[in-house]
């Protein structure tokens, strides 16, 4: 009964997804900026993920995606009129604020919450803290909705604890689960929560924002110190882990695209963390659970930090199959780089993991979102599993709906231009609409 399986979530990929070009520091997405997109296909991407993983025997859910355009934030923002005039005078006079308004950045889950198991909570239930994003304008006007959502489907207050986002001020900036680790034995239930930051304020020893940096960092180490406090967690069992530097300013905006963990399994990039990151690391599980972690670090001289940015190798789920068994889902891109495929060789071969797949996310991975950023993790017991809402559980007759859902609202181009186009947003609502139906949550959406 006890026994804990890991819940992937993934947040369906919104009709309005575009190649907007705002998230600074996020090369993919700097670089692509102002392409035209296909939401149809990026959807479509997104779940046929899904479904690959709810095929290896693991439990999928699927997030709804978040309303747009957030004709709110506009309003707030001095554009008035109709939706349309809206839409058409913020695209006209102030066009980052309205792609801001269009963003479907919701659609990288890793972001959307910090999540902590109850076996690591002092009050035994499952702790949620929704992002507050705030690094990103488009990405700040998540945290409301997400709130909402994860409140609706994880609705039990025996089995789950919910908490408002933190204050939304730089020094509490705070982006989720995409910045935190967890490292627990096989079987075992506790486990050692790393949470991984860029800046620490009060120790006035910010990595970025400074001269000499080229890119911000947008974790502090106050927010991932708040969470930690608000989910209960023993100070025995968590680890504060400072960022590299070096790793963030070659395009490393996030943790997961630079680490990952499953189980007792660390892989990370030699530039990952600050000096001394990893011997702390070791210390405290082995202190906790009297037994040494699997640790990988990939040296720099065989796969530098622009090839991590640029294949995502560390973006990969690493799944622990029903058969105990761990599977590595890669993206596409590195079944077409060399050295990303060496550093997968000597992991296989070391027994880090026994079977290896590939899956195209092109559409997110242009924006800078792969395979595991697009999931939220949840680690969960079956009486918690069995507590949470079912009409959101992938089943194979859920996938085939949300298909034909897709195929009958999505566009399969949109460009940054065709954001001015007031009929995407009777589109955006319909689709919606029908998709509160599909998944059986009324009330998500303020249609
Ligand atoms: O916040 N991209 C997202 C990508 C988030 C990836 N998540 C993880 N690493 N967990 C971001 O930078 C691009 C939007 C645009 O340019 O249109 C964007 O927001």
């Amino acid at each position: 009964m006890n026994a804990t399986a890991e819940i992937q979530c993934d947040a369906l990929v919104g009709p309005t997804h575009n190649y907007a070009g705002i998230a600074w520091g996020n090369l993919a997405s700097m670089k692509h900026g102002q392409q035209t997109a296909n939401p149809r296909l990026a959807a479509l991407q997104g779940l046929a993920k899904m479904e690959l993983v709810a095929g290896l025997g693991i439990t999928q859910l699927v997030l709804p995606p978040h309303q747009r355009p957030d004709l709110g934030l506009l309003r707030r923002l001095g554009f008035c009129g109709s939706d349309a005039q809206v839409i058409r005078r913020a695209m006209r006079h102030a066009p980052p604020l309205a792609a801001a308004a269009w963003s479907a950045a919701a659609m990288w889950a890793a972001n959307a919450a910090s999540v902590s198991p109850s076996a690591d909570c002092a009050d035994g239930r499952i702790h949620f803290t929704p992002a507050n994003l705030i690094g990103q304008l488009h990405r700040s006007i998540e945290a409301a909705t997400t709130a909402r959502i994860l409140r609706a489907i994880f609705s039990a207050p025996q089995f789950f604890a919910h908490h408002d986002p933190l204050p939304p001020v730089p020094a509490l900036g705070d982006e989720g689960a995409a910045n935190q680790l967890r490292l627990a034995p096989p079987g075992g239930r506790r486990g050692l929560e790393l949470f991984i930051y860029g800046i620490d304020t009060a120790a006035h020893a910010d990595c970025s924002g400074k001269p000499g940096h080229r890119f911000p960092a947008r974790q502090t180490a106050a927010a991932s110190a708040a969470v930690a406090r608000n989910h209960g967690l023993h100070s025995r069992a968590v680890a504060f882990i400072r960022q590299n530097p070096t790793a963030i300013d070659a395009g490393v905006f996030h943790n997961d695209v630079i680490s990952l963990s499953q189980d007792n399994v660390l892989i990370c990039h030699e530039y990952a963390f600050a000096a001394g990151a990893m011997e702390d690391i070791r210390r405290r599980y082995c202190a906790l659970f009297r037994a040494e972690p699997v640790v990988h670090t990939v040296p720099a001289r065989h796969f530098s930090l622009v090839d991590a940015v640029n294949t995502y190798l560390f973006n990969s789920q690493l799944l622990t199959l029903p058969d105990g068994r761990m599977l590595w889902l890669a993206p596409e891109e590195c079944q077409h780089h060399r050295r990303a495929m060496d550093v997968l060789q000597s992991l296989q071969d070391r027994g880090i993991f026994s079977v290896l797949k590939f899956i195209n996310v092109r559409q997110s991975m242009r924006n800078g979102g792969g395979p595991a950023c697009l999931r939220l993790r949840v680690v969960a017991t079956a009486v918690e599993l069995a507590a949470v809402h079912q009409g959101v559980m992938l089943t194979a007759t859920l996938a085939k709906r949300l298909r034909q859902w897709i195929q009958r609202h999505y566009r399969d181009r949109l460009s940054p231009q065709d954001l001015a186009d007031p009929k995407l947003i009777s589109e955006s609502c319909a689709a919606l609409d029908e998709l509160m139906t599909i998944l059986c949550l009324p009330g998500i959406y303020d249609l």
